[in-house]
């Protein structure tokens, strides 16, 4: 759970000139999404907000298997074992949390939705969380972190990882 500090509004009219604060520009991050013969399959666009991130994926026909896939923010941004993927290590989780979006002991920090791909193998779909980009326990740390797609969708449930299968496709976010 990420600490939000409520923005106090104060209205400072004291003189003539006083800036209006505008909102920081999100924290974004683009990177490309590779299968397990490091061919580039498609992108990810990560916007970061003050309480959440949201990230786009599009993956292109031909990209993955028809069907559901799930995937996770892994702890290591390294997927240069492609054949694997094992290189990105387990799901980001800083605290020891359970994996999954429905487990009451979870999620991890690495949990997200399932994505659907479409009978062509392309994907469009955008997923948020609360897990931030930068900063204390941020994706991009010292050793980065990893998008991973698996074979199979999780089931939000099991451990480590809701019997998502093999890893079949890695970004690297650094
Ligand atoms: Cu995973
Ligand atoms: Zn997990």
């Amino acid at each position: 759970m990420r600490w939000f500090l409520p923005a106090l509004a104060l209205a400072v009219t004291f003189g003539s000139a006083h800036a209006q604060t505008a909102p920081a520009a999100p924290q974004s991050f683009e990177g490309n999404v590779a299968n397990n013969r490091s061919e580039t399959i498609g992108q990810i666009t990560i916007r970061d907000g003050a309480t959440a991130l949201v990230m786009r994926l599009t993956i292109a026909p031909g990209g993955l298997p028809p069907g559901w896939h799930g995937m996770h923010f892994h702890a290591v941004g390294d997927c240069s074992d492609a054949d694997k993927f094992e290189r990105s290590k387990a799901h980001v989780n800083h605290d020891q949390s359970k994996h999954g979006l429905l487990n009451p002991d979870g999620p991890d920090e690495g949990d997200l939705p399932n994505v659907y791909a479409n009978a062509d193998g392309s994907v469009n779909a955008e997923v948020s969380s609360e897990t931030p980009l930068t900063g204390e326990g941020g994706l991009k740390d010292g050793n980065g972190s990893a998008l991973i797609i698996h074979a199979n969708e999780d089931d939000h449930m099991s451990q480590p990882i809701g019997g998502a299968g093999a890893r079949i496709a890695c970004a690297v976010i650094k």
